[in-house]
């Protein structure tokens, strides 16, 4: 079933014009920028504390990163509501700092953590990987983060340990869309959970994320720390994580309870196994035109097409 989705153009998305006006804002900016933040594509992103780390160039992408700007206004956060623009418009209210992540459950030695002491203890690298929406667009993003088995091994997982779980802040003081009442859609069970199968959180590719683009990770896109999960559709990747627990079974997790059927555990970036709704057999890279096919596993095959040897990947979608 292959549907064809009528193209949602935003203010976000790419013009002739506005691919004209930034090659001309890219040559005026570059001598000034550049050297300070190689590969960002515009010169207008606000700025927020810095946050310097060097590039992992052995696993980024070589491509072009998508405008800051772009990546910041485009996003999917749904405890601000489910439009595109809600978490730019409505993530002032998020408090990203101080802020306590908890790192517990099958572990010999858990302990809570400061965000600003984990940053101390694994000094961030910046790693470029695209980040591929269920709905089919895709956004190449200059990440700054350290791999979450550096985390996991610190407090020592016992052997009873098979999953990990994320769990997004529960306040409704911060996310509006938490609130009872709150006007639109809230189709999701708060807090966010989602979840690894533990080989797949060692993964040196699965990164905690908390940066991008040479500052500290703005609210919009899960302040002041998230995952990262290159070959997984991007909801896999939670945002504002409070909690990282190792667990035997399986994690619940918030897309799979309301929507089985659409969003599975695994989500692997698959192009054979379409959402029931639309194929996901091709993408549109922010910023272009023209979709592009999808690569399996997001184009990370031969880094981890062997955690899932054996796996059948239609039915374990
Ligand atoms: N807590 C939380 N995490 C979340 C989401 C969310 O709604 N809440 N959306 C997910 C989805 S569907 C995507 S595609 C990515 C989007 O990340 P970005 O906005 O930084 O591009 O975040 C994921 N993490
Ligand atoms: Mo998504």
């Amino acid at each position: 079933m292959l549907i064809r989705r009528a193209p949602r153009f935003t203010s976000n998305d790419v013009t002739d014009e506005t691919l004209y006006w930034n090659r001309r804002e890219w040559i005026a900016a570059a001598a000034a920028t550049l050297a300070l933040l190689p590969g960002e594509g515009a010169a207008a992103a606000p700025a927020g504390p810095p946050l310097k780390a060097a590039r992992n160039e052995g696993l980024s992408l070589k491509e072009p990163p998508t405008k800051f700007d772009a990546a910041t206004t485009y996003n999917n956060f749904y405890e601000f509501g489910v439009n595109k623009d809600d978490p730019a418009r409505l993530a002032h209210t998020l408090r990203p700092r101080p802020w306590a992540v908890q790192v517990d459950g099958l572990v010999h030695t858990p302990k809570t953590f400061d965000v600003d002491e984990l940053i101390r203890l694994h000094p961030p690298e910046e790693r470029v990987y695209a980040l591929r929406c269920v709905e089919a667009w895709s956004m190449v993003i200059p990440w700054i983060g350290f791999p979450l088995g550096a985390l996991l091994r610190r407090v020592e997982p016992t052997g009873q340990a098979k999953y990990v779980e994320f769990t997004t802040l529960l306040d409704p003081n911060q996310f509006p869309a938490q609130r009872r009442g709150f006007f639109g859609f809230s189709s999701l069970d708060w807090p966010y959970v989602e979840g690894l199968r533990l080989d797949e959180a060692m993964h040196p590719l699965t990164l905690v994320t908390v940066g991008m683009y040479g500052q500290v990770l703005p609210n919009q896109n899960g302040a002041p720390l998230r995952v990262v999960v290159p070959w997984k559709y991007g909801f896999k990747s939670a945002k504002s994580i409070v909690r990282i627990r190792l667990v035997a079974e399986e994690p619940k997790t918030a897309w799979n309870k309301a929507a089985a059927q659409e969003y599975g555990f695994y989500s692997n970036v698959n192009p054979e196994v379409s959402h029931p709704r639309w194929s996901q057999a091709t993408e549109r890279r922010i910023g272009e035109f023209r979709r592009r096919p999808t690569l399996m596993f997001n184009g990370y095959a031969d880094q981890v097409a062997h955690l899932y040897a054996g796996m059948n990947l239609k039915a374990l979608y």
